[in-house]
C-alpha cells in the first residue's frame, strides 16, 4: 500500500521499502546504481513482523539520532469483519522498527513497538503517517492518521544517542521549497544522502526540512546540495565543530535564503548554537557555477 525510499546503507543509492497486504511480508529493496541496474532484496528483519499486518504509510526516520534510519509503519485491515474470515484483525498497532547492527556490521531492523511507549500501544485501523520535529527539540516526532479517530501526535521522548543537523532549503531558481534537491552530508568517513520531497510514504507530507542524525560525530566535513536547477553547492562547515558536544544542542541550518527578503528573526527555540548567518554570501542556485563556502 505504501512506499518510501532512503539511502539506509549509505552507499549513495536509494533503498525502497514497501508495505503489503495481510499475510504478505513488507519488503526492502536495495538499489544498485542506475535505475536500469539490478536490485537486490535485503534480508533486513522487516518481513516476519509484518506478515500478520496490513501495512499502509511508512516513513524512514532517525528516531534516536544515532546515524541510522529507523522506520515507522502504519497498519490496519481494510475489512472491519476481517477476523470473521480468518484474516488479521481490523485494529493493528503502528510499528516502530529500530535499526541495529547485526553480524558483520550489517544494518538490520528489530521490532521495537512493544517498548516504544503508550503512543504506539493502542491498536487502530491506521492509514497515514507524517514525520516532523514539531517542537524543534532535535528529535523527530510523528503524526498517525487513524480511521474513525482523531490524529495521534507521537512526541519523541527518546534519549538522544547522537548529534543531528536539520537543513532547510530555500530555492531561488529552483522551486521555493527546494523539492527535488539532493543533499549529501559527509562526516567521519561516512555519508548520508537524502532527497527533498513534497510527499513521502502514503497520505502524508513530512517536515520539508531534512533531518540528519550522525551519532557521536560532532564535526561535519561538508554538505553537498544538487538543486533541481542543476546547480551544485558545497558547504564547508568549520564552525560546526565548535557548536557543542551536547547532543541536545539544537542545530538548524538554513541554506540558500532568498536575497529578496530580509533575514528572518531567529526563533528562540532553534537559535542556540547556530553558526554565523551566511546570507551575505552569493550562493544561490541561480548561479550556474560551483562554489565552496569557507
Ligand atoms: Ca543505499
Ligand atoms: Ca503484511
Ligand atoms: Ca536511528
Ligand atoms: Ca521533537
Amino acid at each position: 500500500m505504501g512506499l518510501t525510499a532512503e539511502d539506509i546503507d549509505g552507499d549513495g543509492d536509494l533503498d525502497v521499502f514497501k508495505t503489503n497486504f495481510d499475510m504478505e511480508p513488507n519488503s526492502l529493496t536495495s538499489m544498485m546504481g542506475r535505475a536500469s541496474s539490478p536490485t537486490r532484496r535485503r534480508s533486513s528483519g522487516l518481513a516476519a513482523p509484518s506478515l500478520d499486518k496490513l501495512g499502509w504509510a511508512c516513513v524512514f526516520l532517525d528516531a534516536d539520532n544515532d546515524g541510522d534510519f529507523d522506520l515507522l509503519v502504519a497498519n490496519g485491515h481494510v475489512y472491519p469483519q476481517s477476523q470473521q474470515i480468518h484474516m488479521g484483525p481490523w485494529l493493528q498497532q503502528t510499528q516502530l522498527y529500530e535499526a541495529v547492527r547485526g553480524a558483520g556490521g550489517a544494518l538490520v531492523y528489530r521490532d521495537a513497538t512493544a517498548s516504544a511507549g503508550p503512543g504506539l500501544a493502542p491498536a487502530r485501523s491506521s492509514r497515514g503517517l507524517a514525520v516532523a520535529d514539531v517542537d524543534d527539540d532535535g528529535m523527530l516526532d510523528a503524526v498517525v492518521i487513524d480511521l474513525d479517530g482523531p490524529p495521534r501526535l507521537l512526541h519523541n521522548e527518546s534519549d538522544p544517542k547522537g548529534h543531528f543537523l536539520t537543513i532547510g532549503l530555500v530555492g531561488k531558481a529552483s522551486n521555493r521549497d527546494g523539492y527535488g534537491a539532493k543533499v549529501t552530508l559527509y562526516a567521519g568517513g561516512r555519508k548520508w544522502f537524502r532527497e527533498s520531497r513534497a510527499a513521502d510514504g502514503l497520505y502524508g507530507s513530512n517536515d520539508p526540512r531534512l533531518h540528519f542524525g550522525f551519532g557521536d560525530l560532532h564535526a561535519i566535513d561538508r554538505v553537498e546540495i544538487l538543486w533541481p536547477s542543476g546547480v551544485k553547492q558545497i558547504y564547508i562547515l568549520p564552525n560546526y565543530r565548535s557548536i557543542s558536544n551536547d547532543p541536545r544542542t539544537v542545530n538548524v541550518l538554513l541554506i540558500n535564503p532568498p536575497q529578496a527578503q530580509p533575514p528572518a528573526a531567529p526563533r528562540p527555540s532553534i537559535a542556540r548554537g547556530l553558526p554565523a548567518p551566511r546570507r551575505s554570501r552569493k550562493c544561490g542556485d541561480d548561479r550556474r557555477e560551483h562554489r565552496v563556502l569557507r
